[in-house]
């Protein structure tokens, strides 16, 4: 066993950290305020490599690794989630599935310039009726011969604003339940699919999230990703990498919590001393580092088993419901160690506290990940 990153690993982690410590810190709190997409960001995230960084180089993609890719992930949401999230959703969620189920004709199309960042993607399988029970889609992708005839409402959808290029899940034999759905590549201005005004959230505010209508939207047959009825459990495949990007992202909001409650209980005097050295708060301290230290484990573990093609979906359960229980919890606490200084903006913790909230939600809640977990151990 070798903990010790590799050089490379070091640098992107160095260079996410420089990025987001000089670059994203200046505006995050203004982003927040406002709710409008980074579009700025999401540039100069693509020029320095993040975009695409997990797709191979045979694609244009940085042939990076997943230890990588969620050090990357890390850095990025200490700082700002949304950020984090926007990188996971297109790495994960978009190339990723393409890349190990796509037609060489699909990766040529629409990988090649999702792996450079050009465009961003998205990922659609949420519906009003259909979040945790994912096999209940009502989109539906009616037959047609050469093409299928999409109608229906997707929500929840992050990216859909910023993406141009859509990975969504459609029923097209009903009868069959959920081996009768199917995945689809599309672009986001074919016509007939429009867009929801963006939800206005409590946290991860500059990150888009929206309902995509599809009305008479045309998918020609080509546009299918894998065999017919394959759609479910692409999603579920494509999902076990989606939750390791935001167990990473988890990990970062709680690390950047810790870090503001370190500095500032090592600034803040009390009872005529510096608050770190009040044991109330040097266990609260303690107890963050410890479980932030666990979920960087978990998260190198299913990160590892994934860069060494071993089956990685319940490492990345067990690490996504670690990481995103911990932030929430750290980011409570760490807004406790600060206070009244805590509940304000300009110091930080409160938003992370708000962004910690949606890693027990989106991409599988914490329930669902105690389904798969326990589901597991008692296949044993
Ligand atoms: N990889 C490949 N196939 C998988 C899979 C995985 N990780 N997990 C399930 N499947 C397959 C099963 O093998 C089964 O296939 P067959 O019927 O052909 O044998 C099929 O999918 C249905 O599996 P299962 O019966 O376990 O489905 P359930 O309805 O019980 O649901 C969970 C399984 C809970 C794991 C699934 O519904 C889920 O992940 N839900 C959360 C969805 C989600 O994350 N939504 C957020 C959207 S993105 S923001």
């Amino acid at each position: 066993m070798n903990f010790e990153l590799t050089e490379e690993q070091l640098m992107i982690q160095q260079a996410a950290r420089d990025y987001a410590q000089r670059e994203a810190l200046k505006d995050v709190l203004e982003r927040d305020e406002k709710a409008e997409i980074p579009w700025e960001h999401i540039k100069n995230l693509r020029d320095l490599g993040f975009l695409g960084m997990t797709v191979s180089t045979e694609w244009g993609g940085g042939g990076m690794d997943t230890i990588s890719y969620v050090l990357a992930i890390e850095e990025l949401s200490k700082v700002d989630a949304s950020l984090g999230v926007i990188v996971s959703v297109h790495n994960s969620l978009a190339c990723w599935g393409v890349e190990k189920f796509g037609t060489q004709e699909q990766k040529e199309k629409y990988l090649r310039p999702m792996a450079t960042g050009e465009k961003i993607g998205a990922f659609l399988l949420s519906e009003p009726e259909a979040g945790s029970d994912a096999t209940q889609q009502r989109v539906i992708a009616e037959d047609k011969g050469d093409y299928y005839l999409v109608n229906g409402t997707k929500n929840w959808i992050s990216n859909a604003e910023c993406a141009s290029i859509y990975i969504f899940m459609a029923q097209t034999h009903p009868e069959k339940k959920h081996r009768g759905i199917n995945a689809f590549i599309i672009e986001k201005d074919t016509p007939g699919i429009t867009l929801s005004p963006h939800e206005d959230k409590l946290g991860m505010r500059s990150s888009d999230t929206n309902s995509v209508m599809f009305n008479d939207v045309k998918v020609p047959k080509e546009n299918r990703l894998g065999e017919d009825g394959f759609g479910f459990k692409y999603a579920m495949k494509v999902l076990e990498g989606g939750r390791l990007g935001i167990a990473a992202q988890a990990l970062g909001i709680a690390a950047g919590a810790k870090e503001r409650a370190v500095q500032y209980s090592k600034e803040r005097k009390a009872f005529g001393k510096l608050i770190c050295e009040h044991q109330a708060i040097a266990f609260k301290l303690a107890d963050m580092g410890v479980k932030i230290e666990a979920a960087r484990n978990l998260i190198f573990k299913a990160a590892w088993l994934k860069d060494n093609n071993m089956p990685f979906g319940i490492a990345s359960a067990i690490a996504k419901l670690y990481a995103s229980d911990s932030a929430m919890e750290i980011t409570v606490e760490a807004v406790q160690v600060l206070g009244g200084y805590g509940y304000v903006k300009e110091y930080h913790v409160e938003r992370l506290m708000r962004e910690a909230k949606l890693t027990q939600i989106y991409e599988g809640t914490s329930e669902i990940q105690k389904i798969i977990i326990s589901r597991a151990m008692l296949d044993e």
